[in-house]
């Protein structure tokens, strides 16, 4: 028999490419020494995950804990009750690493106190908010210290220090200097809170995370066809009919609580209406306003369901009562999330939905597109989202692609943002040389969902007569898009300096047909953790050559904190490479 390279490279562990490492008696990993390059090059085995933009650390000690110790901070609505929970956290936690930083302990007296001082404390937390801090922990003085512009700054540099403490009794790593700030503003997780429902305490634990990764926006895509679970006042039937049960709702009480728990962990909360596709389950309510939410059961539809919809659903756009119905969903909207974003989705507008409609089949007999149609709808809502003081966000199918679109000159790029899911790097660049600024959420790096493969039944391997099935059934997401493969990808690859500025940041999706609570985290992290160190210190090295292999023992580190704290980010490597260097 012959296994070829297989029985030899099913044990080969990745290993980092610069460290240099030997083994203790136990087995576990000792450090030989550090790697002190140009200002911020120190290599430790200290992990801050995302790695700092420049980190100096001359002669690495640590220090242990007064038992007095505590953080002085401005008082603040929001870093306050972050000082607290840090200061719980630090109490507590006693993180026990997998492998034990081998640093000497100073003769110096313990950490007494951790003094942040904020410039500007009344700034907001908003897009392009400074979030920058320095770190100091002297090995020879019983303070430390973080400076931060704002408040969102200092929290970041509250949870560096978080993550440079461990064992039991509790140690700080000192005798270091970090002067951070990240490459792009936004950076985000987006998660589907349609297909399935997520408990409230699932959306804190994963802003929480988020928070850890220095991730600062939730996409909540919270409603799409297969459930409307936002209860609200002004329309109570569209979560009272379209919600999948009134234990599957978010009340507005649980809103207020995930934007302001966003807040205290600095993470805005921007949600998405996904409209005027992706809107089968606002038939529940209003049946006479969604075209083709029915359309699932009729034969020949096929072709145009999509995501196993349950009838895609588009909003009409013919008729008033769609827009008195979407003025109250807009103004409660703006009342329940401050952050001035707002995300009109406008994706997967197809073509047989809106046809299946008498109102609008009149409207194209008369000579009318499709793409009127589409521009009637932004038309009738995009002034409206600009006078709540809002900025739309779309996804790009609104101007690209597809035989439905409008003329983007009824988008303005000064306050329109466009999101792009397809295409890869091109659309990027199709986007930004039309003078959008742009999310990257590129399905082929970006796109967490991936499942069991097919969910539609469509070409079903089960259904099908001999010989006549397709293949893979279906499968719709593969393959699966590893960590190396996120932190490998630069953003704004093939675009020019001009072009790249406005390429705001990026989102990792976790669409939910195939997700639920019970994998939320394991889904989720440590993926998000890859792009979060990308879009906020880069992937390279100070050679400039990408630094996955390096990143691979700080993120086994990160991950084994992330479980620490009570998410379950899954593992990447099996114990023995941490353990077994070669
Ligand atoms: N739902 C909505 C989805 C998707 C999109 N919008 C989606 C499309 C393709 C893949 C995964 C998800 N399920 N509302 C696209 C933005 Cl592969």
């Amino acid at each position: 028999m012959n296994f070829g390279f297989g029985g030899l490279l099913h044990r080969t562990c990745q290993k980092p490419n610069l460290l240099l490492q030997s083994r203790d008696k136990q087995g576990k990993k000792e450090w030989l020494g550090f790697q002190i390059g140009l200002l911020g090059t120190v290599k430790s085995p200290i992990n801050i995950w995302p790695k700092p933009r420049t980190f100096v650390w001359g002669t690495p000690q640590a220090i242990l804990f007064s038992p007095s110790f505590t953080i002085t901070s401005p008082s603040h609505p929001y870093l306050t009750p972050a000082v607290n929970r840090y200061l719980r956290q630090i109490q507590i936690a006693h993180y026990n690493p997998l492998v034990v930083p081998p640093i000497n302990f100073t003769t110096s007296l313990p950490l007494q106190t951790l003094t942040i001082t904020v410039t500007d404390l009344a700034a907001t937390l908003s897009h392009g908010v400074n979030e920058s801090y320095t770190l100091t922990i002297p090995s020879n003085s019983t303070t430390a210290s973080i400076t931060a512009k704002t408040p969102w700054g200092a929290m970041r540099g509250l949870e560096s220090f978080s993550q440079l403490v461990w064992g039991n009794p509790a140690r700080v790593a000192a005798g270091l200097a970090i002067t951070d700030w990240p490459i792009f503003e936004h950076r985000g997780v987006l998660l589907d809170t349609s297909r399935n429902y997520y408990g409230v305490e699932d959306l804190l634990r994963l802003i929480g995370a988020m928070s850890a990764n220095k991730l600062n926006v939730f996409h909540w895509h919270i409603t799409d066809s297969h459930s409307f679970p936002l209860v609200l006042k002004s329309e109570p039937e569209l979560a009272g009919k379209g919600s999948y049960g009134s234990d599957m709702q978010y009340s507005t009480e649980d809103v207020k609580r995930i934007v302001e728990f966003g807040l205290e962990h600095g993470v805005r909360v921007i949600p998405e209406l996904d409209m005027p596709g992706h809107t089968g389950s606002w038939a529940d309510a209003y049946p006479d306003i969604v075209t083709c939410a029915n359309m699932f059961w009729l034969p020949g539809a096929w072709e145009d369901r999509l995501a196993a919809e349950p009838g895609t659903g588009h909003l009409n756009p013919l008729i008033p009562k769609t827009y008195d119905v979407l003025k109250n969903v807009f103004t409660e909207l703006a009342t329940l999330f401050p952050d001035t974003f707002f995300h009109g989705g406008a994706d997967e507008v197809v073509p047989g939905c809106w046809k299946a409609d008498a109102t609008i089949q009149k409207y194209l007999a008369n000579n009318g597109t499709l793409s009127q149609v589409l521009e009637i709808f932004v038309n009738s809502t995009y002034p409206y989202i600009l006078s709540l003081n809002r900025t739309a966000v779309y996804w790009e199918d609104v101007i690209l692609d597809g035989e439905i679109k409008v003329n983007p000159s009824i988008l303005p790029p000064e306050t329109t943002i466009m999101q792009t899911w397809n295409g890869g790097p091109n659309n990027t660049k199709r986007l930004v040389s039309a003078g959008y600024r742009t999310i990257v959420s590129s399905a082929d790096y970006y796109y967490l969902d991936c499942g069991h493969g097919d969910f539609t039944g469509n070409n079903s391997i089960y259904d099908q007569p001999p010989g006549t099935d397709q293949g893979n059934g279906g499968s719709w997401c593969g393959p699966f898009k590893t960590w190396q493969l996120i932190y490998n990808y630069d953003i704004t690859y093939g675009l020019t300096e001009t072009e790249a500025k406005l390429v705001l940041g990026g989102e990792v999706a976790l669409w939910s047909e195939q997700a639920d609570p019970t994998v939320l985290d394991s889904r989720i992290w440590p993926r998000a953790s890859a792009m979060a160190e990308v879009l906020w210190s880069g992937n390279r090295d100070e050679n400039g050559m990408k630094r996955s292999g390096e990143a691979t023992d700080r993120l086994n580190e990160w991950i084994n904190r992330m479980v620490s704290r009570g998410v379950k980010a899954e593992p990447i490597q099996p114990l023995w490479c941490i353990r077994n260097p070669g």
